[in-house]
Parts: C-alpha cells; sequence; structure tokens
C-alpha cells in the first residue's frame, strides 16, 4: 500500500483550515487536520515543501515508521508547526488504515471504553446575567459540562466572548491583529462573581469550567484557584503562560481548584514534569498539534500513571477532521477526563461532513471506517485562505501581555 499523492488545501469557510490528503496507489484516501490558527500557511508549506516529497512511495501502513521518520528526520525537534505537520500526516494514515481495515480507528485503538466522548461547551456573556443565561441554555441542550466566560466590567473586550451567532473569539482585522485590553485586577475581582452567580442560579448538578487563558502571574492564579473552591469547579484552565512549568508547582501550594493546560503543548516534552510531579489534573494536548493519535496516546498513556486525565483541546479552528481523530482517542483511553468542543458554523458543514453527533452532552462518533470525515474539495475551493491573525493583548498602560 505505497502512497502515491499527498495534496494540502488551505479553505476558510468561516475561519481558516489546513487539509492534508493521502492518496495510496489501491485507491484508498486518508485525511488529517493541518491547521495551526493564525500560523495557517507555514504549516501548509512544512508539509508542500518538506514532507509531501518524502511521503511519496512510502507504505502508508507503516504508521509508526512513519513519525520517527519525520520527527527524528527533521533534526529540529518538536514546534507546533513541525508536530502540526507531522500530526496530519499521522491522522491522514490512521484514516487510511481504518479504511483498508474496514474499521473505525478507535477499534484499531483496542474498542470503546466508555460510551460516548463527554464534552464541555463554550457559554459567553457581555456581563453575569448574559452569561448564566447561556450557561443555562447549554444545560437544556443537554450539556453536563459548560465552561463560563463574561466580558470583565470595564474593560472593552475580553477573550472567549462569543459575538452574535459566530463561533470566533479571535475577530477579522484589516492587515494586523485586533489589540484587546486587560486588566489582573479587575478580572480577578470580577470572576469569583460570576462563578458564584452561576453555580447560585443553577446549582451543583453539572460540570463547570472557565478558561483564563494564560494571563495570570503564579501568585493571582493560586489566589484565583482559591477564591472559586467554595463552587466546585470542575478545572481552571491555563491559569499562567504555559512555558513555564514551574509555575504550576506555586499554584499547587495553595489551592485544590484543580488545573488544566496544554492547548499550545505539543509534545510530551512540554509536560512530562507537570504531569510526573502531578502538578496538573488535566492535559489539555490535542491530536492535530501535538504529532497526531500516535504520539498524543503517548502524552495521555504517560499522564495516566500519574493519575493525570485528559481534557483535550477543542476549539473551532481545529477542524472536524482534528475533532473526529481527538474522539477516536477519547473514547479509547483509560484516563479520559472531558474533550473541550466548541463546534463548527456553517459553511464549514459543506466542506467537511463528519459522522459524530451530540447527544445527552455526549459526542458519539458513527461506524464509518477510519477517521469517518468527508472533505468536499470542490465547495473547499469556493471558500478560498483569507489572512487573519489571532489578537493580542496590552495592560492598560500599554505594555505587551499575553493574550
Ligand atoms: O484561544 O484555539 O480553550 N480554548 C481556547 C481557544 C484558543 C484558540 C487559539 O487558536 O483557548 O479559544
Ligand atoms: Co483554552
Amino acid at each position: 500500500m505505497k502512497i502515491t499523492a499527498a495534496d494540502v488545501f488551505v479553505t476558510c469557510p468561516g475561519r481558516n483550515y489546513v487539509t492534508l490528503k493521502i492518496t495510496t496507489d489501491d485507491g484508498l484516501v486518508g485525511y488529517g487536520d493541518a491547521t495551526l490558527n493564525g500560523r495557517e500557511l507555514s504549516v501548509a508549506s512544512y508539509l508542500r515543501d518538506h514532507l509531501v516529497p518524502l511521503l511519496i512511495g512510502r507504505d502508508a501502513a507503516r504508521i509508526s515508521d512513519t513519525w520517527q521518520y519525520l520527527y527524528r528526520g527533521a533534526y529540529w525537534r518538536r514546534g507546533p508547526v513541525t508536530m502540526t505537520a507531522i500530526g496530519a500526516v499521522d491522522v491522514a494514515l490512521w484514516d487510511i488504515k481504518g479504511k483498508a481495515a474496514g474499521l473505525p480507528v478507535y477499534q484499531l485503538l483496542g474498542g470503546a471504553a466508555r460510551d460516548g466522548v463527554t464534552v464541555y461547551g463554550h457559554a459567553s456573556g457581555a456581563g453575569i446575567d448574559e452569561a448564566v443565561a447561556d450557561v443555562a441554555r447549554f444545560l437544556a441542550a443537554g450539556y453536563r459540562a459548560v465552561r463560563v466566560q463574561s466580558s470583565v466590567p470595564g474593560l472593552d473586550s475580553t477573550y472567549g466572548i462569543r459575538v452574535g451567532g459566530g463561533l470566533t473569539y479571535e475577530p477579522a482585522a484589516d492587515d494586523r491583529p485586533v489589540e484587546d485590553v486587560w486588566d489582573t485586577a479587575a478580572y480577578l475581582d470580577f470572576v469569583p462573581r460570576l462563578v458564584a452567580a452561576t453555580r447560585d442560579q443553577l446549582g451543583y448538578g453539572f460540570h463547570l469550567l472557565h478558561d483564563v487563558h494564560h494571563r495570570l502571574t503564579p501568585i493571582e492564579a493560586a489566589r484565583l484557584g482559591r477564591s472559586l473552591e467554595p463552587y466546585r469547579m470542575f478545572w481552571i484552565e491555563d491559569s499562567t503562560p504555559a512555558e513555564d512549568q514551574s509555575a504550576f508547582r506555586l499554584i499547587r501550594q495553595h489551592t485544590v481548584t484543580p488545573l488544566a493546560v496544554g492547548e499550545v503543548f505539543n509534545t510530551i516534552w512540554d509536560c512530562k514534569d507537570l504531569i510526573a510531579e502531578r502538578l496538573v489534573d488535566y492535559i489539555r494536548t490535542s491530536v492535530p498539534h501535538t504529532g497526531g493519535i500516535t504520539h498524543t496516546r503517548r502524552v495521555f498513556d504517560f499522564a495516566d500513571t500519574y493519575g493525570v486525565r485528559s481534557g483535550s483541546h477543542g476549539a473551532g479552528d481545529i477542524s472536524p477532521i482534528g475533532i473526529a481523530a481527538a474522539l477516536h482517542l477519547d473514547l479509547t483511553i483509560p484516563n479520559f477526563g472531558i474533550q473541550e468542543y466548541m463546534g463548527h458554523l456553517d459553511p464549514a458543514g459543506e466542506v467537511f461532513r463528519s459522522g459524530y453527533h451530540l447527544a445527552d452532552g455526549m459526542l458519539h462518533l458513527g461506524d464509518e471506517p477510519g477517521i469517518g470525515v468527508q472533505f468536499d474539495e470542490e465547495a473547499a475551493a469556493r471558500y478560498p485562505y483569507q489572512a487573519r491573525y489571532l489578537p493580542v493583548n496590552r495592560l492598560t498602560d500599554g505594555s505587551m501581555h499575553d493574550w
């Protein structure tokens, strides 16, 4: 089963997605998600210019060998661009392996270890009342877990607030990033009130999450965690900039609020100390950004040894192919925690036809062989790439801050 072609598609049905398609000499086709939000073309180039020539003629069945060949062969280890490109190849090859076997990928990974994949939805609002009403809307739709975000009084724009019916937190700017303004004191005063109002009005019969999005110092994160303890959070996410693993030692000393981190990680080397020292409770690496199913499974297996559970990143900038790949892994691992699910808005559904569906707060995979997502090239061509940046953040005095 030789690889005869590998093609890269960049399309913008509502937001940008990069898709890798691998074709074999026996007519099988596999898809991988190569989307890296705000840096899409760098992964497309890494694939087209550096990996595609190496893939042609390789045996598509040898997933592990191809992974090692691309990882060790790069010499320049790790990094989001490299690992997203390798991840797309890996998922496309798992898709092909499933199709060759006539089985969904989760069957090849050991079969389902649970009935479905519990997900959390993204509630938000312009203030406490609107945010709580949005959480209630998710609960009414059957969700068992909801993330709550709200505009912070006094700040013009805050991460995580859905604008209108949209599903993006990265507003389009002309030719440079949108600039948000950040005030930690205002945020730290506000979030306990937001969370208290959510629990007061809606109770404790569901999991409640909140994303800090890398904005606090360790002692500020410790204070936030402690202030939220009465409200039994499922987790606070990305409380400090994620590259500083030792920050979590300090946070951990001060609070029993569960901690999650990892959406910007791309290998086990980014989180091995966090896991081995039990500094976090949930590891949020995602299949497309962490070298595909092959490497993300290693991260989760290692985490299981230390009682750390998965909580994979699943924002809308991960395509339905990346989400489906995550679901196959989520369904099989022993230490599944939760899966983020933001969903995708049309016209993404014209380009990606996915077999998974939401019921009772869980995502359920279909029975299609492979990953189970079809990619429509003609539809993709109708939505050409649009240059977009993630926003940046400044403090009120103009200093750059983490977004
Ligand atoms: O800002 O995926 O938990 N979800 C998130 C996301 C991230 C985007 C960045 O590309 O933090 O909304
Ligand atoms: Co996040």
